[in-house]
């Protein structure tokens, strides 16, 4: 393995992590994953000691729901991920807004489709069922998602459901609609403490086909949870949480000279807008730049000496990145990060660097992408830095 090039360990890699999923999936017992260690060659024959926590961060409870309604949340626990399970576990996805305890899924779900129209629908949840396929891989992130919850307000899931384009093009849209209006059920029993009720979102026709938008009938093969927006869900692909109006019930074609919603308001600075527009034609969209962070920092003993290896993710962005780069505090200069792989934007990717740190000490991880004209607005403002504290170097 020593000898190979980096190419064909990954190629190799993947290969028997598809053939342990395959094998595992038969046998009974503890899975076991390929060493996801086995690309760092400073590490060969080292032993991990452990991880050493951030600092500045929360104990906040990970991968459980708490709270109810607008206020309910789950997040998901990042420290563990590995590049071969990068699907969040279904019940570990994350939850920004729990199903309110009016939503009555029990009676027949329908979508309407109306307003610039040449044949209004009404669909009911099965038939969106039998109409829905496989959508692929695609990564959420509430664009509330913060350092002090761990950034845990971000998963990746496996899709299926109805594109967005194929539901227009069975509607027959008028020609004077250039836009969307996706809302869903958004009533509850109690004011909330932290958000407005009334979560929907207006997107230019083009923007939504471009993204590839589609309502989400499941996730990871299973039918969503009401948690998750069942029975239906939107999902934008690059774009934050926020716009992926959960218990779909209503799509109204309209023309691009509609008010802004509340929800979009609401996110207006969070999904990085000049101020609050008033009106929808004036919002950007509400994609992820890209964005690195690190997720967990393993001690290792390598021949005597301590070495730390520092695992993080990437994601967001339309572009593939050539390089990234790692600084330890804001006085040390950047190094290249040692391993990354990056095949697509959407959903997270991985990076691993091997870290000396000269003194014991505070440290604040930051990353960035010098790549001009890629913008990066969040990781270069320091969003997704990380503090840690070493003891021992
Ligand atoms: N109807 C409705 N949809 C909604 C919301 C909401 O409050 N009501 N919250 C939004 C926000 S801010 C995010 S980040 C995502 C979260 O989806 P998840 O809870 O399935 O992770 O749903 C979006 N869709
Ligand atoms: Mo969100």
């Amino acid at each position: 393995m020593a000898n190979s090039t980096k190419h064909t360990l990954r190629r190799r890699e993947l290969l028997q992590a598809s053939l342990f999923a395959f094998v595992s999936s038969m046998i009974p017992g503890p899975i076991v994953y390929p060493d996801s260690d086995s690309e760092t060659k400073q590490l060969r024959g080292g032993r991990k000691l452990g991880v050493v926590p951030f600092t500045g961060e929360f104990p906040v409870p990970m991968g459980t729901p708490f709270g109810t309604g607008l206020d309910g949340r789950m997040y998901s626990d990042l420290s563990q991920l590995v590049p071969e399970k990068p699907i969040t576990p279904r019940g570990e996805f994350y939850i920004r807004t729990r199903a309110s305890e009016l939503l009555d899924t029990r009676d027949p779900w329908y979508l309407r489709v109306n307003g610039l129209v040449e044949r209004p629908l009404v669909l009911s949840h099965s038939e969106l069922l039998r109409m829905a396929e496989p959508m692929g891989v695609h990564l959420m992130e509430c664009a509330g998602n913060e350092r002090r919850i761990h950034f845990g307000l971000m998963s990746v899931a496996s899709w299926a459901g109805v594109r967005l384009s194929d539901i227009f093009k069975e509607a027959k849209i008028k020609p004077g609609a250039g836009s969307a209006l996706v809302s869903g059920f958004d009533k509850y029993s109690h004011p909330s403490v932290s958000s407005m009720p009334g979560a929907s979102w207006v997107f230019p026709l083009e923007e939504l086909n471009s993204a590839g938008a589609f309502l989400a009938t499941s996730m990871n093969g299973a039918p969503l949870t009401s948690d998750q927006g069942a029975p239906l869900r939107l999902l934008v692909p690059g774009w934050y949480g926020c716009a992926c109006i959960k218990w779909v019930n209503r799509i109204v074609l309209v023309d691009n000279e509609q008010p802004a919603t509340s929800q979009m308001q609401e996110y207006a600075s969070r999904t990085l807008q000049d101020g609050t527009p008033q009106l929808a034609k004036d919002y950007k969209a509400a994609v992820i730049e890209q964005a690195a962070t690190p997720i967990r920092i393993e001690k290792w003993l390598v021949a005597g000496r301590v070495n730390y290896r520092v695992v993080g993710i990437l994601w967001g962005g339309s572009r593939l990145i050539n390089a990234l780069q790692i600084r330890f505090n804001p006085d040390e200069p950047y190094a290249p990060v040692d391993s990354f792989h990056q095949t697509n934007n959407d959903p997270w990717s991985f990076w691993s660097h091997i870290w000396e740190p000269k003194t014991a000490g505070g440290y604040v991880i930051h990353l960035q992408v010098d790549q001009p004209p890629m913008v990066a607005r969040r990781l270069d403002a320091g969003y997704y830095d990380r503090s840690t504290y070493i003891s021992e170097v």
